[in-house]
């Protein structure tokens, strides 16, 4: 292993956030050289925390704008206070996918952003897929390996994309605001289901009596949905992330969560379903664009879009010649990576 890698990993154990923010850095480049020292990295992470992994990994759900930022660094600040270390994961609102502000989350994480037991990252804009970024997985094996044992993620809050989301995590936390209750017949229902914790935030001022009645529409609905963990039912609580009301009852319930999906090694079940999934999501992405970077695919798909701007083509049938291509590529035997 080359002996800077070793190095970084001292460094990083010991506790160094500018070898932290390295690290993260080399985990996200694409380039060749990097990747593999990024490798070498991540599994001494991986060996580390095989020994000991105190960390909970939470994904922080909700559509736009309705205060998940605001609560990360009301619940991040509070468990700072706790004594925990507390990382956490943004998805760069820049990003095609989000509607979120251009302002950035970290404008709405001030106090945590400066807490030298918290630590933000945003992943880049651009390698955003499924309401998690490429690299969030890794940047979570660092923060964890690293001894922070309160890893949120801020995903994007757009519809099928959070399943992503919910696979590569141990618990679904989805932040609703007063109101939206009555939709949960609909589109929300599909998300719903997946939230271990329903949290409505936004309960003050003119909005408090409202708060509570979205509460109990929640309620209500979680009452039919099949629990997905076992041994938890997923529960929902109010609170203001903007008055600091209702945080501590968060905190309390992320910790009865926690340590319910300790029980029976739920969870240690759990994180090997998420290896699983991660390594065919992973793999799927990187296939994707091993091929569709290959020379002859791409030369044959601009051909192909030039005729269909001349009128003169079957679609169906110049699909299935890429195909064959790939096909006859995939099983050549002297074709090697392809890019
Ligand atoms: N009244 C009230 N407003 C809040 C509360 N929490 C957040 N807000 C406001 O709601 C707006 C959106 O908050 P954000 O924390 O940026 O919401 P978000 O879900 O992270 O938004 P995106 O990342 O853009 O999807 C801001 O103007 C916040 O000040 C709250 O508890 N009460
Ligand atoms: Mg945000």
């Amino acid at each position: 292993m080359d002996p800077n890698i070793s190095l970084l990993f001292e460094k990083l154990i010991k506790g160094d956030r500018v070898a932290l923010g390295q690290a993260m850095t080399l985990v996200e480049s694409e380039r060749d050289e990097d990747r593999k020292k990024g490798i070498d990295l991540l599994e001494l992470c991986e060996k580390k925390l095989q020994a000991h992994d105190p960390s909970i990994r939470l994904a922080i759900s909700g559509s736009p704008g309705v205060g998940k930022s605001t609560l990360i660094e009301a619940i991040g600040l509070k468990a700072v206070d706790q004594g925990r270390k507390v990382g956490v994961i943004t998805i760069d609102p820049s990003s095609s996918l989000s509607h979120g502000s251009i302002l950035g989350d970290k404008s709405r994480m001030a106090g945590l952003s400066t807490s030298p037991s918290a630590f933000i990252r945003s992943s880049p804009a651009g390698s955003v897929l499924g309401g998690m970024g490429r690299r969030s997985h890794e940047m979570i094996t660092l923060l964890a390996a690293v001894g922070y044992d309160l890893i949120l993620i801020e995903t994007v809050g757009v519809g099928q994309s959070e399943h992503t989301s919910w696979q590569f995590t141990d618990g679904f936390i989805l932040i609703v605001q007063p109101g939206g209750g009555d939709e949960l017949q609909g589109i929300k229902r599909g998300i719903t289901e997946l939230a271990d914790i329903v949290i409505v935030n936004k309960a003050d001022g003119e909005l408090k009596g409202l708060a509570m009645q979205t509460r109990n529409q929640y309620q209500t609905a979680l009452h039919y949905f099949s629990p997905l963990r076992e041994g938890w039912e997923p529960k929902i609580v109010t609170c203001s992330a903007l008055e600091g009301s209702g945080i501590d009852e968060v905190l309390d319930l992320i910790r009865l969560y926690h340590s319910i999906r300790l029980k029976n090694a739920n969870l240690e079940i759990e994180r090997k379903r998420q290896k699983t999934s991660w390594l065919s999501w992973s793999l799927e992405i990187t296939s994707k664009q091993l091929l569709m970077n290959h020379p002859m695919v791409r030369h044959s798909l601009a051909e192909a879009f030039a005729e269909i701007e001349n009128d003169n083509l079957s679609i169906f049938k110049s699909a299935f010649e890429i195909e064959n291509m790939i096909k006859a590529l995939i099983h050549s035997t002297n074709s090697n990576s392809g890019s």
